[in-house]
């Protein structure tokens, strides 16, 4: 085989909520794609991020967190998990090493044996836990599922993740890459932005409000000097909520503004002017063209 003989290929990154999917698949790709809070739940649907090692692309597809699904959109966001994997090349599962063996990890362990395509294992979180923990975890592991092979990573220090890539870089098919070289995400601005917003929105605020906000790039116009007028209307379920997203006397909204204008100017490299509003759309977890603007299938 030729050295630069090209490959290409997804890889699910699966796991249970927190379990820091995201954050891994940020660490991977080299630059922030998926949005990521200290809340679970954080990942609503398949995001896309791309990396080159060598002659190889790999496409990770971060998924939304596996858990009992009570909610609609929790059916939803699980349900495109699992699909999320079987259109992967291979799976490799996420597990947060602090927690090990949990019944949430079981329950995901016992079904990834219904998933055909390869699976690997990441221990993640290794900067919280010591060696022998992450030994046996591994051997407790291996007993329930087949993987082929097993990583024992800190994606937020970046411990461990180059070897990740390293074996991903032969390990895909070969085949010509399927984005652009210099492409790192398959999602339009408009939606990155929208999700940058939605986590200013998840690390400002509690609990269960987040979960019950949604938010919507309405307006993204280029204006004459080359900046852009960016119009995002944030969706919450009641009143009351409207008015702890706005806080006294604006101050929650503004913070979250300042932070999501930050980032979103970083993100597209250019000077951006952010009007957020806030809606209360009634029952929007249970209308199904909100499910069609996030990629999500409508669950009955
Ligand atoms: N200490 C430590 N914290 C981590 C590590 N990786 C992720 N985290 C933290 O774990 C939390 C969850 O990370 P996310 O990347 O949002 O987790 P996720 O699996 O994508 O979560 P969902 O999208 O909700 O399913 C965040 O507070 C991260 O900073 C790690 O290697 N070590
Ligand atoms: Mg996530």
């Amino acid at each position: 085989m030729a050295d630069d003989v090209k490959r290409a290929g997804f890889v699910a990154l699966l796991g249970a909520p927190n379990a820091g999917k995201s954050t891994l698949l940020n660490a991977l790709v080299g630059a922030k794609v998926s949005i990521v809070s200290h809340k679970v739940q954080t990942t609503r649907t398949l995001v896309r991020g791309i990396a080159m090692s060598g002659p190889t692309q790999v496409v990770f597809v971060d998924t939304p967190g596996i858990f009992a699904p009570k909610r609609r959109l929790d059916r939803a966001m699980v349900s495109s998990a699992w699909g999320g994997a079987g259109d992967a090349d291979i799976a490799g599962l996420l597990i947060d090493a602090k927690k090990g063996l949990d019944d949430a990890n079981l329950a995901i362990l016992e079904r990834l044996g219904d998933v055909r395509q390869p699976k690997f294992l990441i221990l993640n979180k290794v900067d919280l836990v010591r060696p022998e923990v992450l030994l046996k975890l591994a051997a407790l592991a291996a007993e329930k599922a087949d993987f082929e092979k097993t990583f024992m990573v800190s994606a937020l220090t970046g411990s461990g993740v180059a070897d990740v890539m390293t074996w991903l870089e032969t390990r895909l098919p070969e085949g010509p890459w399927l984005y652009p070289e210099d492409q790192i995400s398959d999602l339009p601005l408009r939606m990155l932005a929208a999700e940058i917003t939605r986590e200013k929105l998840f690390l400002r605020l509690h609990e269960e409000l987040p979960y019950e906000s949604h938010v919507e790039t309405e307006q993204w116009k280029v204006q004459g000097d080359g900046s852009v007028r960016i119009e995002q209307t944030i969706y919450v379920e009641r009143d009351s909520q409207k008015k702890i997203v706005i806080g006294k006397a604006g101050q929650t909204i503004k913070a979250i503004s300042t932070a999501a204008r930050k980032e979103i100017a970083e993100m597209a490299e250019v000077d951006v002017h952010l009007f957020l509003f806030v809606k209360v759309r009634e029952n929007w977890a249970n209308d199904p063209e909100r499910y069609r603007e996030m990629g999500l299938e409508f669950p009955d």
